[in-house]
C-alpha cells in the first residue's frame, strides 16, 4: 500500500467510485459530459447528445434554464447559507407558500431535505411520530411494494422492492412489508396509458392488514407511476382502492412523486393527475430542475397538527438536515416554478403525450421487444433477455443509443425515456428513430 499519498493526476478517473454504476468498465470507456443547454448535453468529444431522460428524470425544464441559474447566483451572493433551525430565511416561507399552494387538498405544510431519499425517511419518520403523537404508538409498520424504489437510505431501502439494491445490506428495517408490484405483460403488454387489468392488485393490502393487523401499520407508500423499475403505469383503480384500504384501517397513504412531480404526468403531481390525495407526497428532482440539491415532504393539515402539541417553547419534531430549506435551493425551486408557469410546461407535458404515446408504439413489432408502455411523459420499452444473459441487451442499445447522440435509461431488460417538457415533435420523431434504429442492429 502507498503511504496514502499516491499523487493522482487530478484528471485521474479512479478515486471518483462512482454511484450505481460499472466503475471499471466505465472508465475505460468514460461518457464524459461536460455542458448542457435546452436538450441536448454535450460531451467531451464535442458531440450533442439529445437528452432523453431529462438527466435522471429531473431537468423537467430542459438545461441551462437562465432564469434558474441567475437567481441561484444571487441568492449566492446575498445569503450563501442561513440555518433553518430555530431560524428562518424569507425564500425557505416563499417557496413553502408557493408549493403549498400547488398541492393538492389540504396538503399544507412542506418539510425540506436535499435529496428524494432524505423525503422518504422523512416521510417516513414523519408517519411514525404522527402515530405516536395520537397515542397510536403500536402502528409501526411500514408497507411497500416489490419493485419499488424509493431511494437508498435505510428506511427508503427497507421498503424498497428492488432486490440488487436490498441485498447487499443485510436485514435493513424490521417490521416492514411488501405488496406485490403490479407488471404483468400476459395481460397488459403494450398497454397505451393505464393498463385495464389489476386493480385487484391492491386488495392484498387487506392481506397484509390481515396478517399483521391495522393497529400495527403505520403507512403505505408506493410511487404512483414506479418509475426506476422501468415505468410500471398503475392498473385502472388500484391507487383508488389502495387510498380507500387506507381510510378504512387509519393507515397513513404516502405517494413517493420523487420522479413524478413537477409536470411528468402533465399535471402539477401525479396525485392530481389520478384524482388521489395521499396523506404525504415526496419530491425532488424537477423542484429545483435538478439545479441545485432539494426534496420535499408535503403533508396533510392533520399530520403537522398532530405534533403541535405541547409547550409551544418545545422542538415537535426531532429531525432535520443542515441543508433543509439551503437558500441556494429555495431560490432555484421558486425561479423553477416562475419557469414552469411561463412556459406553461405542464399544459406542455399533456399536450405532447399523444404524440408522445404514438411514437413510442410504433416502434412495436421490432425485434425481441416484448411491451411498450407510457403514461404522461413518461414510457418504457421492454425487450426480452439475452439467454443467460439478462440485461446486457438492454445495456448494448443503452451503449448504442449514446453513440448515435442519444441519452436514454436502462434498468434490467428495460428501456426507459422521460423528457425534458420542452421537448418538439420533432425530437421526440428523433429520439424514437435513434432507439429503434439501437434495437434493430443489436441482436
Ligand atoms: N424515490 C423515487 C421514486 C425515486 O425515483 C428516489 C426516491 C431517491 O432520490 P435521490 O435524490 O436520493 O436519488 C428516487 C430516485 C433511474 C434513476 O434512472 C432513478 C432515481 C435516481 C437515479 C436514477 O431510474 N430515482
Amino acid at each position: 500500500m502507498p503511504d496514502g499519498t499516491q499523487n493522482r493526476q487530478t484528471n485521474s478517473l479512479e478515486p471518483f467510485w462512482m454511484p450505481f454504476t460499472a466503475n471499471r468498465q466505465f472508465k475505460t470507456a468514460p461518457r464524459m459530459l461536460v455542458s448542457a443547454k435546452d436538450m441536448h448535453f454535450t460531451d467531451d468529444q464535442g458531440r450533442q447528445i439529445l437528452d432523453g431522460t431529462s438527466g435522471m428524470w429531473c431537468s423537467n425544464a430542459g438545461h441551462g434554464r437562465a432564469r434558474i441559474t441567475e437567481a441561484i447566483k444571487a441568492s449566492a451572493e446575498t445569503l450563501d447559507y442561513a440555518p433553518t433551525f430555530q431560524w428562518g430565511h424569507p425564500t425557505a416561507f416563499d417557496l413553502s407558500a408557493r408549493l403549498t399552494n400547488m398541492f393538492p387538498g389540504d396538503l399544507d405544510y412542506v418539510f425540506f431535505g436535499n435529496s428524494g431519499s432524505e423525503a422518504v425517511d422523512t416521510a417516513l419518520k414523519i408517519a411514525l411520530g404522527y402515530h405516536q403523537a395520537r397515542g397510536d404508538g403500536r402502528r409501526t409498520r411500514l408497507i411497500g411494494r416489490e419493485r419499488g424504489y424509493h431511494g437508498v437510505g435505510f428506511g427508503g431501502t427497507s421498503v424498497g422492492g428492488i432486490s440488487n439494491n436490498r441485498k447487499q445490506f443485510g436485514n435493513l428495517l424490521g417490521g416492514v412489508d411488501h405488496l406485490p408490484h403490479t407488471h404483468n405483460l400476459a395481460e397488459n403488454a403494450y398497454s397505451r396509458g393505464q393498463p385495464a387489468w389489476g386493480a385487484h392488485l391492491a386488495d392484498d393490502l387487506e392481506r397484509i392488514v390481515a396478517l399483521h393487523d391495522a393497529s400495527t401499520i403505520a403507512a403505505v407508500i408506493v410511487e404512483p407511476v414506479a418509475g426506476s423499475t422501468g415505468v410500471l403505469v398503475p392498473p385502472k383503480g388500484y391507487l383508488e382502492k389502495i387510498r380507500s384500504i387506507c381510510d378504512t384501517h387509519g393507515i397513513l397513504l404516502i405517494f413517493d412523486e420523487v420522479i413524478t412531480g413537477f409536470g411528468r404526468l402533465g399535471d402539477p403531481f401525479a396525485a392530481d393527475y389520478f384524482g388521489v390525495v395521499p396523506d404525504m407526497m415526496t419530491m425532488a428532482k424537477g423542484m429545483t430542475n435538478a439545479t441545485v440539491p432539494m426534496s420535499g415532504i408535503a403533508a396533510r393539515a392533520p399530520i403537522y397538527e398532530a405534533f403541535m402539541q405541547g409547550p409551544p417553547n418545545m422542538i415537535e419534531l426531532f429531525h432535520g438536515y443542515t441543508y433543509s430549506a439551503h437558500p441556494l435551493a429555495c431560490a432555484a425551486g421558486l425561479a423553477t416554478l416562475d419557469v414552469f408557469a411561463e412556459d406553461d410546461l405542464f399544459a406542455r407535458g399533456k399536450a405532447l403525450s399523444p404524440k408522445w404515446e404514438d411514437a413510442l408504439h410504433s416502434l412495436k413489432g421490432l425485434p425481441n421487444v416484448i411491451d411498450i408502455r407510457n403514461l404522461g411523459m413518461m414510457g418504457a420499452v421492454e425487450l426480452s433477455a439475452r439467454d443467460g444473459a439478462p440485461t446486457a441487451r438492454a445495456f448494448d442499445i443503452y451503449l448504442k443509443c449514446y453513440e448515435k447522440g442519444l441519452l436514454v435509461r436502462q434498468t434490467g431488460d428495460i428501456i426507459a425515456l422521460s423528457p425534458p417538457l420542452i421537448v418538439t415533435d420533432e425530437q421526440i420523431d428523433e429520439m424514437v428513430s435513434i432507439l429503434g434504429e439501437a434495437i434493430r442492429v443489436t441482436d
